[in-house]
């Protein structure tokens, strides 16, 4: 054989050999690539609540609980996590109960993809991860907590969450309780708006503060029905705004009581300031502080959130079929 044809095969075997490894970088659970291959709707959930926002063993018995309300609405779950350098569209139940129990789990963005599918790792994925993850399969629905957003006193810390500038790039319509209220809500509706993300409130005209039902500031658009929102998300299409999403923001039915919620904040705040708390870690702090000092109530809460946002996005992915 002459050199070149060897080279030429060589480099076939090298080419093929590549797409074989870029195809097993992404793998889908057999209910979703079946639901895929159906047209069939599907909803995007996160996994960072599951490692990193819900305590053990609350964690996993929450995910199984989302992703049957998912199904008996009609919709199919496409829980989003890595595991051991796979990015997993849809999880089987013992992928679930790896992201909720191991102790490997990281917290990755992003920017912190392609690090942990490289050095084989396994990683839970943030609402930024999995809205990027998600978009990438073509799924348009997502269901979280609530949002990241604009930490209090960013503007020495400059502590934003990767969310907001992920969401101002991706298709997709996420439900949330608005955004954390461990956060600075004002400085993060600003940005929505900067960032040009959609915003609509669920029969409601007031922004929701994830723990509070309202964070204390008004919305400009309120949404009756899912079908509204189907309306509105074939609307971004037809006028070209599609490019960004499109938030839904879904307050929680039986708030905390603002009093103890603001005191465990202060404490909670200042014992992150006092540990040099700082980067990913804050989020997941703040959290497990609420855990703690609110003896379950802000669980609950937290729970009470997801589960109805999650069935919130079923109906807005099956009015959208
Ligand atoms: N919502 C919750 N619990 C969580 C989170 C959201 O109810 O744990 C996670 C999401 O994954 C979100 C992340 O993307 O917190 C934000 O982290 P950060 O502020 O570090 O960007
Ligand atoms: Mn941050």
């Amino acid at each position: 054989m002459e050199l070149s044809a060897i080279n030429a095969r060589a480099y076939l075997l090298i080419t093929s050999a590549k797409v074989v490894h870029m195809k097993s970088v992404i793998k889908y659970s057999v209910e979703v690539a079946q639901a895929m291959a159906a047209g069939s709707p599907i909803v995007a959930l996160e996994s960072t609540i599951i490692s990193h926002g819900l305590p053990r063993p609350s964690n996993l018995a929450v995910a199984i609980e989302c992703e049957e309300i998912v199904r008996s609405l009609g919709a199919t779950p496409a829980t989003i996590a890595l595991l051991d350098g796979v990015v997993h569209i849809g999880l089987d139940p013992a992928e679930l109960n790896a992201i909720a129990n191991r102790d490997d789990i990281s917290k990755a963005s992003i920017r912190d993809l392609a690090i942990v599918i490289a050095q084989g790792k396994s990683a839970a994925t943030t609402v930024a991860a999995t809205a990027h993850i998600a978009a990438t399969a073509g799924i348009k629905v997502f269901a979280t907590g609530g949002l990241g957003g604009v930490h209090r006193g960013a503007n020495e810390s400059f502590d934003e969450s990767a969310d907001l500038t992920a969401l101002s790039e991706l298709d997709m319509t996420i439900v949330c309780a608005g955004v954390k209220s461990i956060l600075d809500i004002h400085a993060t509706l600003e940005r929505l708006e900067s960032l040009s993300i959609g915003l609509v409130g669920y029969k409601t005209n007031r922004f929701p503060g994830f723990y509070l039902n309202d964070s204390g500031f008004d919305l400009e658009h309120r949404v009756e029905s899912p079908q509204e929102i189907a309306d509105i998300i074939k609307a971004r299409t037809l006028i070209g705004t599609s490019s960004k999403a499109l938030i839904v923001a879904n307050p929680v039915k039986t708030e905390m009581a603002k009093i103890r919620h603001n005191q465990i904040l202060a404490e909670g705040l200042a014992k992150a300031s006092q540990n040099g708390v700082s980067g990913k870690a804050v989020t997941p702090y703040l959290l497990e502080h609420f855990h703690s000092a609110s003896e379950g109530e802000s669980l609950s809460i937290n729970t009470e959130i997801i589960k109805s946002n999650c069935a919130l996005a079923a109906e807005i992915a099956v009015a959208l079929k």
